[in-house]
């Protein structure tokens, strides 16, 4: 995951993946074969219960591409459920404060020399296997490893955007557009049309950069990945399953109607 976050920021191309809201090994397996860099498994809004997660973890990390979690919310026992199933990066919605983003890293690391504040527990049984480690490895480079993703999705966030962004630890801030419109007071799907929300995207992107860390944004085609990269974003998605399967599915039933 890191290494395709490097190549991004070396404008070699974007660190590409696909978001998952359905549970299931096979569904994981089938969509870690298409070519990405990372398959996220949304346990915010998909429908995917905790030791799916674990499965579908195992899916994608034997298939070469990195694991990436949602997690629901910013608890501490969630960001350490998805690292100990071998996640590769967390993401956490709705991060609004230095405070909250700081508490994230924390519960991510395990207390080391270099992270004496961090919580997370040891006895992770199968994130090794995730990263091709023994235990031993993995405990040592864990805290190197893990992409640590905070995602910015509000006026609060907006306003605290620099701040945020300068939180040691933190990796990557990710744009949510269609909560960031909501927070505005728009309709969460007209995101792409209103311009105060475009506004805060660059005004988000910048500061991004500007903290040295990883931009992202959230996309469900390749032209809109392909434009946000070109706008300065390095990670992004380019679909989702349940997108897939609907569009897929509609067109042939409207075609059928027409033969
Ligand atoms: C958003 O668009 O708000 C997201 O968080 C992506 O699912």
């Amino acid at each position: 995951l890191r290494k395709s976050l490097e190549r991004a920021k070396d404008r070699q191309g974007p660190s590409v993946g696909q978001w998952l809201e359905f549970p299931g090994y096979s569904l994981a397996k089938t969509v870690a074969g298409l070519g990405e860099d990372w398959v996220l498994i949304d346990c915010e809004h998909g429908n995917i219960a905790d030791s799916e997660m674990y499965h579908q973890i195992g899916a994608i990390s034997t298939s070469g591409v990195s694991p990436i979690v949602r997690i629901a919310a910013d608890q501490p026992w969630m960001i350490k459920r998805a690292l100990d199933a071998g996640a590769h990066g967390i993401m956490v919605p709705m991060c609004e404060t230095k405070e909250q983003a700081e508490a994230v890293v924390r519960a991510a690391k395990y207390p080391s020399k270099d992270w004496p504040q961090g919580i997370r527990g040891a006895g992770a049984m199968f994130a090794p296997a995730a990263f091709d480690q023994n235990g031993r490895e993995y405990y040592l480079t864990a805290n190197q490893n893990v992409v640590i993703c905070v995602q910015i999705e509000t006026r609060l966030a907006l306003q605290n955007v620099e701040e945020i962004a300068g939180v040691e630890g933190i990796d990557m801030l990710f744009i949510g557009p269609n909560d960031l419109a909501s927070s505005m007071g728009y309709v969460a799907f007209d995101h792409a049309t209103i311009s105060e929300v475009q506004e805060a995207t660059q005004t988000i992107l910048n500061a991004t950069l500007k903290a040295g860390k990883y931009a992202g944004h959230f996309a469900l085609s390749a032209e809109i990945a392909a434009q946000r990269y070109e706008q300065g974003f390095h990670f992004v998605n380019c679909g989702a399953d349940i997108v897939a399967v609907t569009a897929w599915m509609s067109t042939e039933m409207s075609r059928l109607k027409q033969l």
